[in-house]
């Protein structure tokens, strides 16, 4: 008898895939609205400055494939097929989900590759999916992991990445080292929604740090959006100008809210953060990000699994 089959619409950000594909991405980001040249120009340079594109395809594809080995390892019950959808850039979720019909899968579970439950960051995946089901007449179920910001197991690989960072100074030292946990901002508006996206990074931060004993911690925001209206706030740039006027000499910054290397980690991080941290002397050390690791993989294929039973 063959296997019960469940498919997986593992949605992503998605990147330009060349320096082309950067014009038509920036307009996807920014709901048809073409950006004005220097915006182009201004993003175009931060692309080269981490190499000219982002990691973030190939990290996504690994994601997906090593998710696909992890659940197919976890449940042989079932056979699991991982199928990515990307918001901004191809194959989109809408053109996966019709993949998904025309290979016949019935039956699948949504996941986004973000641990932190907004209406404007997993709300919007899951809007587009929904769209598109609706649109392809299939599959005739997808529900949907929200939010896996405090998945055990995703908190017990945060905190061996956090212990690692923290490693990197003096043993009597690193118990007063702060750890910012940063998150991609949002418009300030989404606090009049009753939106869990704050208060769920702040659950991650207090369940990490909790479980490597570290006291020394809060979060910030990073890579707001350029348009006049209020973001959320303090930006990791004030964060660390406030540190430093309160005398604080090293910081590390885990992006808690990402689980790629790509350019808000490398560019907003990597580059703007560390420099500014460099101009005023402090040290600012960035936790590594899940990437494919196994253990990482296995958070969000158990997170997966429990979702898929409950149906
Ligand atoms: O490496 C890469 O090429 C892509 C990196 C990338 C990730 C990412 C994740 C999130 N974003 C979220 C929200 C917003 C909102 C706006 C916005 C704008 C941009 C721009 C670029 C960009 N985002 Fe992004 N985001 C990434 C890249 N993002 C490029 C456009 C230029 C700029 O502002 O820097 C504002 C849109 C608007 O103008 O209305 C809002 C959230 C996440 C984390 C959750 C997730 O991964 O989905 C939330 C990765």
């Amino acid at each position: 008898m063959s296997k019960r089959v469940i498919g997986i619409l593992a949605m992503a950000y998605g990147t330009p895939s060349s320096v082309e594909e950067i014009e038509p991405y920036y307009t996807h980001i920014r709901r048809g609205r073409k950006p004005e040249s220097a915006q182009l120009q201004e993003l175009t340079e931060r692309y080269e400055a981490i190499g000219g594109l982002s990691p973030l395809n190939e990290i996504t594809a690994a994601q997906a494939a090593g998710l696909e080995r992890t659940l197919n390892e976890l449940d042989q019950d079932v056979q699991y097929r991982v199928y990515t959808g990307m918001k901004h850039a191809h194959p989109f979720i809408e053109e996966t989900v019709q993949k998904m019909v025309e290979d016949g899968i019935e039956e699948a579970v949504g996941v986004v590759w973000a641990p932190h439950y907004s209406t404007m960051s997993i709300g919007t995946y899951i809007k587009s999916a929904e769209e598109a089901r609706e649109k392809w007449g299939g599959p005739a179920r997808i529900s949907y992991v929200e939010s896996w910001h405090l998945q055990p197991l995703f908190v017990e690989s945060t905190a061996a990445r956090v212990a690692s960072a923290l490693a990197q100074f003096p043993a009597d030292e690193s118990a007063s080292v702060p750890v910012v946990f940063t998150a991609h901002s949002l418009p300030e508006r989404i606090m009049q929604l009753g939106d869990p996206y704050p208060e769920q990074i702040e659950e991650t931060g207090r369940a990490v740090t909790e479980q490597i004993g570290h006291h020394e911690w809060f979060t910030g925001w990073q890579s707001a959006g350029r348009t006049p209206e209020p973001w959320l706030g303090p930006d990791i740039l004030d964060v660390i100008r406030t540190q430093h006027e309160q005398g604080v000499q090293a910081l590390v910054v885990c992006p808690v809210g990402f689980v790629s290397d790509h350019l808000e980690v490398q560019y907003d991080i990597d580059i703007e953060a560390k420099q500014l941290a460099d101009e005023l002397g402090m040290k600012l050390v960035r936790v590594a990000s899940p990437n494919d690791e196994p253990l990482f993989l296995k958070a969000v294929a158990t997170a997966v699994l429990e979702q898929a039973k409950k149906g």
